[in-house]
């Protein structure tokens, strides 16, 4: 097969949150296969720090709760120069928690959600953007969600936890302007990951309904989007991306009846 002459951007430094889990350690392997450093964060020590083990590049493992502000920002600020410079933060720690009806939902779960999801991404964000703007380099890629075009039953703050993902990027952007930082948000449908398991709470068979008898997603394919996006030349931002198995698709509107 011919080389591609379409030129490539190689990132040097990638932080991934939540990079323990289904998604985080195949975008630690897509991009420490081209020799990235990378800044594996996650909660549990013990799992950071064999992924760093398993990774053939330079790694810094950063640990810390999401939901905890000051472990957050004492954890950033203790990040080493030779990582500092950070050229793409994949903001991909997150997840769902449950899929009850809006007036049967667990509100600690709602709450939770938003945190998990929104205010440490925000937080995250804030804290390594400012770096990226004085060095005129860096690529910001949020993990959204179809959740976050596509409203489904059950989905109710999920699905407006990954709007807001979604609008923040694009809005980020425009703030952005001028600056050569990009912004994209990724958006996977269903994905074979422990995203079912954590969205019901170790129901094992619920979790396995969701992929049952279907082509589901895997983490590779969110890994391979991810790359391209971070790959292409500099003067190229893709804004959002939105990723389902070919065999997901949409649904129509419920029209209630009556007799
Ligand atoms: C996960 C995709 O379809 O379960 O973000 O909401 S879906």
């Amino acid at each position: 097969m011919p080389n591609n002459p379409y030129p490539t951007y190689k990132p040097e430094c990638v932080l991934i949150t939540g990079a323990t889990g289904g998604f985080g350690e195949a975008f630690c392997e897509r991009f420490a296969a081209i020799g990235a450093k990378i800044i594996v964060h996650g909660r549990s020590e013990a799992k950071v720090r064999a992924l760093c083990e398993k990774l053939d590049v330079p790694t810094y493992p950063l640990i810390f709760d999401i939901c905890d502000k000051q472990a957050t920002l004492s954890a950033l600020s203790k990040i080493p120069a030779d990582f500092q410079d950070i050229d793409v933060l994949i903001n991909n720690a997150g997840g769902a928690l449950g899929l009850d009806k809006a007036h049967e939902s667990d509100l600690d779960d709602w709450e939770n959600m938003i945190e998990m999801n929104n205010t440490s991404l925000i937080r995250i964000t804030r804290t390594l953007l400012p770096n990226m703007v004085t060095r005129k380099k860096g690529h910001i890629i949020n993990i959204g969600s179809i959740a976050g075009n596509w409203p489904y039953p059950g989905g109710n703050v999920y699905n407006a936890v990954k709007a807001f993902v979604k609008m923040f990027s694009l809005s980020i952007r425009a703030d952005l302007q001028g600056t050569n930082v990009r912004v994209t948000n990724i958006e996977p449908g269903i994905a074979e990951t422990p995203f079912s398991m954590a969205r019901f709470k170790g129901d094992e068979e619920k979790a396995a309904a969701v992929y049952a008898n279907t082509k589901p997603l895997n983490a590779d394919d969110i890994a391979e989007s991810v790359f391209w996006a971070a790959t292409l030349p500099e003067h190229v931002n893709v804004n959002t991306m939105e990723v389902m198995p070919t065999q997901q698709s949409f649904g129509p509107l419920i029209v209630e009846r009556n007799e």
